[in-house]
């Protein structure tokens, strides 16, 4: 696979965060995506930035409020579907990895909803399946780059690089690790799947390595839809841990020039997944870097 996607200097790119086996949102993003190919005459992109899978098995009345939206886990249909979405709009549908496809090709495997979220996703699955949802992960890049200014990474912008390339010579596959756990504390693939946070000098030497203004993640839940961090970061909430009222995802024009997180206006780039649910002025929150 190649570990950086990058994506054309035209056409309209639509971004989606955590979907944690969220099917009703995935085909949600999908009919926005699709009415965005009839809006922008087929020049459209979809990018999905990670944790498309692993999400809660629970029933509705041991359902906590901190989880948001009430939904069941849906991973191997929506790997499938994304497989699928992929082969009719060929070159315009992309996914980044995130921690939680990276257990199942090498990485550390997850615990949120179960002791083992790998391996009981893979006994779900059963072995044919299983491989099938491999082959699909192994397309997975580490981060995308734009000509608009903005990069996509799953966690936070702090990896510790100097150029695209140290990023394009990652290793993915745990070989060499006594544990995958070791994978954590490294400093390029560590920090990009598990990183919740990066401070301004991380988050500004990442942006130089990557040649872009402003990095776009999920990983982290705001329950307020997104966060802008200082001039350089914001993390969005498309699906995962928020109620409907709130989830965001976000539309940008890959021809233009976006120099900073100020650039990003809620109503344009910043658009509610359910507009008839939410509220007249989106949230959103803000802190100093
Ligand atoms: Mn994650």
């Amino acid at each position: 696979m190649a570990r950086v996607l990058r994506l054309p200097d035209h056409g309209r790119l639509l971004v989606c965060t955590d979907l944690q086996g969220c099917l009703r949102d995935f085909e949600r993003i999908v009919q926005l995506f699709e009415q965005a190919l009839l809006d922008f005459q087929g020049d459209a992109h979809l990018l999905f930035t990670g944790d498309l899978i692993h999400g809660p098995h629970i029933d509705p009345e041991d359902w906590p409020d901190f989880l948001g939206e009430y939904y069941r886990d849906a991973s191997g249909d929506l790997m499938m579907a994304y497989a699928g979405l992929t082969a009719k709009y060929s070159g315009r549908v992309h996914a980044l990895l995130g921690n939680h496809e990276h257990g199942h090709i090498g990485g550390p495997h997850t615990a949120k909803f179960a002791a083992d979220e790998v391996a009981l996703l893979e006994q779900i699955l059963g072995p044919s399946a299983t491989a099938r949802m491999r082959s699909i992960i192994q397309t997975f890049a580490l981060a995308a780059v734009t000509r608009c200014g903005i990069v996509f990474t799953h966690g936070a912008p702090a990896a510790q690089i100097d150029s695209i390339a140290e990023l394009e010579a990652a290793d993915l596959s745990g070989a060499h690790y006594a544990s995958p756990l070791e994978v954590l504390d490294t400093p390029i693939v560590g920090k990009i799947l598990w990183a919740r946070s990066a401070t301004e000098a991380e988050a500004r030497r990442f942006l130089r390595a990557m040649n872009g203004n402003v990095a776009i993640y999920g990983h982290d839940v705001i329950p307020e839809g997104f966060e802008t961090i200082g001039d350089t970061q914001m993390v969005v909430s498309t699906s995962f841990g928020v109620f409907d009222t709130n989830k965001v995802y976000i539309s940008l024009d890959l021809g233009a020039k976006y120099r900073t997180v100020g650039d990003l206006r809620i109503g344009h780039e910043i658009l509610p997944l359910y507009p008839d649910k939410a509220p007249a002025r989106l949230g959103g929150r803000s802190r100093a870097s």
